[in-house]
């Protein structure tokens, strides 16, 4: 059984129960009369004052019929007759792209203040999924929906040809961006043979200071209970000892500075309490894979042997564990040298399972005489790929090389 989440307003739903709207095509039978566009207020309600009254009429909402035999996934419009692939989140009336709802769905939520690189970040990080990261592992990534496949060339066109960052194109941070969506598909075994294990990936770009957004507020705590998943940003270069460390270096110049990385985390966490049936006490369990971003900003702090200025080797397909121990050691000795450690204090009190990076989406900083474009060289990524790889290992989705034994998979990728 295929449980799918609504990337939109996060309701969990079998597939097979999902609704389907009309296209209001032509019914090829003489006499038969098309669908007329009804008012969608479900949908119109859910997407806010924004949509026009003229946008609101949309093509009939159906519930699924009780059996589908031998439809390829469509339904007859009672109205009609004619059948339509489009299938809609009952919640919400939200359309959801017609490859999203044949695998489970694995939210992944993505969290940082304003500028710590998140859109950066996810642009390469699709990049490298679909490069070098993806012929490691034989996994291949697909947009998913006609506005994900937009994004994505649009944010590749500005950053990998024009060499322009996010920000330079895009007005001041959106809030709550259209999530984006994702089909990751992994080689997997299982008895019936090789095959391929598809996940629905949903990442968000949010911009971290919605969580105080009384309007944002709800959809937001929603986003963050349905993850499976947290990658939470932190731009080291926020802290106030890191800028103190760097002031003297005469480096590329700091940022100003925005909502402190501790807030943003105890932010994340009192949502996701908040949102916990009452009387559960303790740590929240959910996966967060913290990763100090910019980390080419912070070379004059490291040692020369720091496993955070190159790539995980990703040798034979698998995760390897000793590698993820060595970075989460050295960003948990940098986090300790900074502040007292009270980030990472903070984070262990309020989450049982905390996985610590390092990543640079540019690889160097942007040039100082154009700082809104991308290094003349082209982006060239350090570990931006890791803390997603250690999420769908968490999951079970990737293998894991274990330390001291043979590069024998552990487990993950038999179905
Ligand atoms: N040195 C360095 N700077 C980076 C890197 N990635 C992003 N930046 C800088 O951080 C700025 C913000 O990056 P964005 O990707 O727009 O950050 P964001 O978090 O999406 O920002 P908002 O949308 O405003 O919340 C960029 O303009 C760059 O100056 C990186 O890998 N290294
Ligand atoms: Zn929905
Ligand atoms: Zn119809």
């Amino acid at each position: 059984m295929t449980t799918v989440i609504c990337p939109y307003c996060f309701a969990r739903d079998r597939a097979a129960r999902l609704g389907y709207r009309c296209l209001m095509s032509a019914t090829g039978i003489r006499g038969g009369a098309k669908c007329d566009p009804e008012r969608d207020d479900v949908w119109a309600d859910f997407k806010g004052p924004a949509v026009p009254p003229q946008a609101r009429m949309r093509g009939p909402v159906f519930d699924a019929p009780r059996t589908l035999r031998g439809s390829g996934g469509r339904a007859a419009c009672p109205g009609c007759g004619v059948p339509t692939p489009v299938r809609v989140c009952r919640r919400c009336h939200s359309d959801l792209p017609s490859d999203y709802c044949d695998q489970d769905s694995r939210i992944i939520a993505l969290v940082g203040a304003k500028a710590t690189g998140k859109s950066t970040y996810v642009t390469v990080l699709v990049n490298e999924l679909r490069h070098r990261v993806g012929g490691a592992y034989r996994a291949s990534l697909a947009a998913m929906g006609a506005d994900t496949q937009r994004r994505d060339r649009e944010t590749a066109a500005e950053l990998y040809e024009r060499l322009q960052l996010p920000g330079a194109t895009r007005p001041a941070a959106l809030g709550f961006n259209d999530p984006l969506l994702y089909r990751l598909s992994v080689p997997a075994r299982s008895r019936l043979g090789a095959g391929s294990r598809h996940t629905a990936l949903v990442f968000f770009d949010a911009a971290g200071e919605d969580l105080r957004n009384a309007e944002a507020m709800d959809r937001y705590t929603a986003y963050l209970a349905a993850a499976d998943g947290i990658i939470l940003l932190v731009d080291p270069l926020q802290l106030p000892s890191v800028r103190d460390e760097l002031a003297g270096t005469g480096g590329p110049p700091l940022p100003p500075v925005e909502t402190s990385p501790q807030q943003i985390a105890a932010d994340v966490a009192g949502q996701l309490r908040s949102h916990r049936r009452a009387g559960s006490r303790g740590r929240l369990s959910t996966p967060v894979a913290v990763a100090l971003t910019k980390t080419d900003m912070l070379r004059p702090l490291l040692s020369p042997q720091s496993p955070l200025h190159g790539n995980a080797s990703h040798h034979g397909g698998a995760l390897d564990d000793a590698d993820r121990t060595a970075v989460h050691e050295e960003v948990r000795s940098l986090l300790g040298s900074w502040d007292g450690g009270a980030l990472h204090r903070q984070l262990e009190s309020d989450f049982s399972d905390v996985g610590l990076f390092g990543l640079s989406a540019l690889g160097a900083p942007p040039p100082p005489d154009a700082p809104a474009d991308a290094p003349k060289s082209g982006p060239q990524p350090v570990r931006v790929e890791d803390p997603l790889l250690w999420l769908l290992a968490r999951r079970n989705l990737l293998p894991v090389r274990k330390q001291g034994r043979a590069a024998r998979a552990e487990g993950a990728g038999i179905a």
